[in-house]
């Protein structure tokens, strides 16, 4: 059914026969739109076997959170322990204080994100008691190819193919973390569920308009509330999306004097609009794939209730992704299984979510950021550690913060009142193609405080355009003059 490595599929063999042996379950996983998922996956695979199980999400498995993890399995007792969609960063922790746990046989850790560069060397894979399953150590792309959500979902027909459902939450697992960026759709393993989740008629791919809230805005909020992409002289003006619309010629309300949203709209109106819009994106963004991409594989989700919250991948992925965003990837859970309190509770999150992001973006407009070399810093108590990525990628894509160096965040907020101070790095797509890896430049400077210091006070991870740290207070200005002098060395 699916085209997958040899050397996966035995891994996932095992996995399955591990899953199937259990008596207790714990699942654990990230907070995001991907971890959400698949945690949801992990649940659904758990309870159509009959098991008894507890769940979490966990913010960040770092130094810290490992202790309360390890506390919870002292409590739960498990004999198997499934880490999704994080745990092969945190590999080493996770050996160090939960392998001799008591009762607990088996480990398996279902990621997609790149290996820490001390480990090539090692392959953990063969330990028996912990499993990681990870396309990296595949062949297999984990920023654009598998997400965890994906992982989790081969778990889940590798244990019964009667999972074969499931693949629509890998998919819009995928879509949280953006594999399909800019409209040109999904590769490999991805582009195979979603086959099959097509082929099983759970989705329904159709071109048309990419904006979130396809199925829910009224027309002018369509506009005024977009922020993937920002809309340059739309988003965040009421009046100026009024305007777009009467300019156009297209009637904002219907014959009952409802609202009208973008499902509504016909075919020749729908092309007035995406012509205009297009337009304007391409005078205003280098980039031409940012307006083009404004037109995509649109993925509906037929499972799901019609003109809801839930019937895009995309719209779907941001309600998940505000949860976790405000603390509550539960009900993000909660809404995946599909039950109807956690999806009233998710909207009124997902609104304070997008209230969130629009104060945020304000304080940077009003308070400006610093200018660093190679970089530019916003360094804003009030902004939480979970939103501080979002914001600066927001306030660069809107060009509130030039886009010719990378930004860093710095949130002082944060979860559980974490000692640590949380960075965040995001970096444009010719920036990157300077060669500034951000995850790279992240890495080397915590390695080299740690070897300095002679302890941990930075950990860092991410992607090669967006990366992120927890910093000790104390190495929070070393750390930030370590990145600057790194990056405006690669790009002077
Ligand atoms: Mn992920």
């Amino acid at each position: 059914m699916l085209e997958i490595p040899d050397n996966m599929d035995k891994l996932l063999r095992k996995a399955a026969e591990h899953v199937r042996d259990s008596k207790k379950v714990l699942a654990l996983s990230h907070i995001d739109t991907d971890g959400i998922t698949s945690l949801a996956i992990v649940i659904r695979m758990l309870e159509r076997l009959g098991k008894v199980y507890r769940w979490r999400n966990i913010h960040q498995l770092n130094s810290e959170t490992i202790n309360d993890v390890k506390d919870l399995i002292e409590e739960t007792s498990p004999d198997l322990v499934i880490f999704s969609d994080f745990g092969t960063g945190q590999l080493s922790l996770i050996q160090d204080h939960l392998a001799d746990v008591e009762g607990l046989e088996h480990i398996i850790i279902l990621d997609h994100h790149i290996p820490p560069e001390e480990r090539a060397e090692i392959n953990y894979s063969e330990k028996d008691e912990i499993i990681e399953i990870n396309p990296c150590q595949q062949g297999i792309s984990g920023s654009s190819e598998l997400s965890g959500a994906g992982v989790s979902f081969l778990l889940a027909i590798s244990v019964s193919e009667k999972n074969i459902d499931l693949s629509e939450l890998a998919i819009v697992g995928a879509t949280g973390d953006l594999q399909d960026y800019y409209g040109k759709g999904f590769a490999g393993i991805n582009a195979q569920i979603l086959d099959i989740a097509v082929q099983g008629n759970y989705i329904r791919v159709e071109r048309d308009l990419t904006l979130f809230g396809i199925n829910t805005r009224p027309l002018p909020q369509l506009l005024q509330f977009a922020t993937d992409p920002y809309l340059p002289g739309l988003t965040g003006d009421a009046e100026a999306c009024y305007q777009f619309y009467s300019k156009l010629g297209i009637e904002l309300k219907d014959s009952d004097d409802q609202w009208r949203r973008w499902v509504d709209l016909s075919q020749e109106e729908k092309q007035k609009v995406v012509q205009q819009l297009i337009g304007e994106l391409l005078q205003f963004y280098d980039d031409p794939r940012i307006a083009t991409g404004l037109v995509g594989d649109v993925i509906n989700l037929l499972l799901r209730p019609p003109r809801s919250e839930m019937s895009t991948a995309k719209e779907f992925s941001t309600l998940l992704n505000a949860c976790g965003r405000n603390r509550r990837s539960d009900v993000g859970v909660g809404i995946c299984l599909g039950d109807e309190e956690s999806f009233q509770t998710g909207k009124a999150l997902l609104q304070q979510h997008r209230a969130n992001l629009a104060m945020a973006i304000r304080r940077i407009e009003d308070n400006g950021f610093e200018e660093y070399d190679g970089i530019y810093v916003v360094n804003d108590p009030q902004t939480k550690d979970t939103i501080i990525g979002i914001v600066i990628g927001m306030a660069q894509g809107s060009t509130i913060i030039p886009s010719d160096k990378p930004v860093i965040g710095i949130s002082t907020n944060t979860t559980e009142d974490s000692p640590l101070v949380k960075i965040s790095g995001r970096a444009r797509n010719h920036v990157v193609k300077k060669g500034v890896n951000l995850k790279e430049v992240f890495t080397h400077v915590a390695e080299s405080l740690n070897e300095k210091a002679g302890r941990l006070t930075v950990e860092a991870g991410g992607h090669p355009m967006a990366a992120g740290a927890f910093v000790d207070p104390e190495y929070l200005d070393a750390f930030i003059n370590g990145v600057s002098k790194a990056i405006a060395n690669i790009i002077h």
